[in-house]
């Protein structure tokens, strides 16, 4: 059984590409294995956030996910302020990861675009803090899309150099968990984009709380090219918005591109996005309901993010407050 641990920033409102990408997989992974999921409210303070709308997103992403299936009776779901740990860890790490890691990350150069000097410096330490998101439960199992494969490799980096500097096996190594072929869905607006949360165009992403009206006028909407769909997916390389629905489908229906292909060859953008959008109406409305009626609720999610924290707190701190003994701080009682 390994520990799998793994977040999702309540930065917006969690989105397609965050479900075929991650959270899908967090759902099928609790069968065996000891999950623990986060909402990493700190991570959404490194950028901007209207301090109600952060407490409400919260409580909705936390509704969501139990809504798409993760059970917080059997794994821990939790807000990530609310176990110190993480934030106590993440300050060794400032110390142990180097300026020139985290200058390369990019993710960071995405994110703070032309002017630097003007983003917060938790943007740029943001990897640090998501190293010990998983480190301070000596998690070995993250599961996230292929955008955060970066991070996790700084991860491993921070991991050995503590273990190094202090002369010690204390932190494990860790295995990503990239979900194959569809792990990245785009912006509908822009097939180069990553679809995401915080992207200014809500048109550029489908919201697991759309309704059907919205996600059949989103994907009416989506960006195409008047070619048909071709026979095989290499014919798509050059058509990235193509691809990206192409993609979508095979990801709700559970098939390859290849099948979706041999299904839709010759079909003109029109009919298949209906047919997408039946997919999608299908998959997603039912969780955008159960959604809706948890959040109806919030003082019952903070109670249930509170136990999560509990138990999170019952792994986490023993594992942290040996890193601080290692590193020579004095206990703290
Ligand atoms: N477009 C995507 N396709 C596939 N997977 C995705 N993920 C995010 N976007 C896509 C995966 O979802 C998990 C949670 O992501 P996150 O909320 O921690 O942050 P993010 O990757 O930065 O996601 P967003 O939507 O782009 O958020 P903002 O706009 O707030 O930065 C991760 O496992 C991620 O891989």
């Amino acid at each position: 059984m390994a520990r799998i641990f793994s977040g999702i920033q309540p930065t917006g409102i969690a989105h397609l590409g965050n479900y075929l990408g991650a959270i899908q997989n967090w759902v099928a992974l609790q069968e065996g294995n000891e999950g623990i999921y986060c909402l990493v409210d700190l991570h959404a303070l490194t950028v901007w956030v209207e301090p109600e709308a952060l407490r409400q997103q919260t409580r909705v992403n936390a509704a969501l996910l139990v809504a798409c299936g993760i059970d917080p009776a059997r794994s821990i779901l939790f807000h990530q302020s609310a176990v110190h740990a993480h934030a106590r860890l993440a300050w060794i790490f400032n110390c142990v990861a180097r300026f020139g890691w985290l200058n390369r990350m990019t993710q960071f150069k995405d994110k703070a675009g032309k002017d630097r000097e003007a983003v917060s410096t938790g943007l740029f330490v943001y990897p640090n803090l998501m190293a010990a998101d998983i480190l301070a439960y000596h998690a070995t199992e993250v599961p996230v899309g292929e955008d955060q494969s970066q991070h996790l490799e700084l991860a491993n980096d921070i991991a050995q150099k503590f273990n190094h500097d202090y002369g010690v096996e204390f932190f494990p190594a860790i295995t990503p968990r990239i979900i194959g072929g569809s792990a990245r869905i785009m912006s509908l607006r822009d097939g180069t984009r990553k679809m995401s949360k915080s992207d200014t165009s809500d048109q550029s992403r489908i919201n697991l709380t759309d309704d059907a009206d919205a996600i059949a006028q989103k994907i009416r909407r989506a960006r195409t090219d008047p070619e048909p769909l071709p026979e095989r997916p290499a014919q798509l390389d050059s058509r990235p918005e193509a691809r990206n629905l192409v993609g979508i489908y095979a990801a709700l229906a559970g098939i390859t591109a290849e099948e979706v292909l041999r299904q839709h060859a010759g079909s003109g953008f029109g009919p298949f996005k209906e047919r997408l959008t039946e997919l999608a109406v299908q998959k997603l409305t039912p969780i955008g309901a159960e959604t809706k009626r948890l959040a109806a609720d919030p003082a019952e999610i903070d109670r249930m993010l509170q136990a999560g924290a509990a138990r999170a707190a019952a792994i986490a701190e023993p594992i942290v407050a040996e890193a601080e003994r290692l590193v020579g701080l004095l206990p703290a009682r």
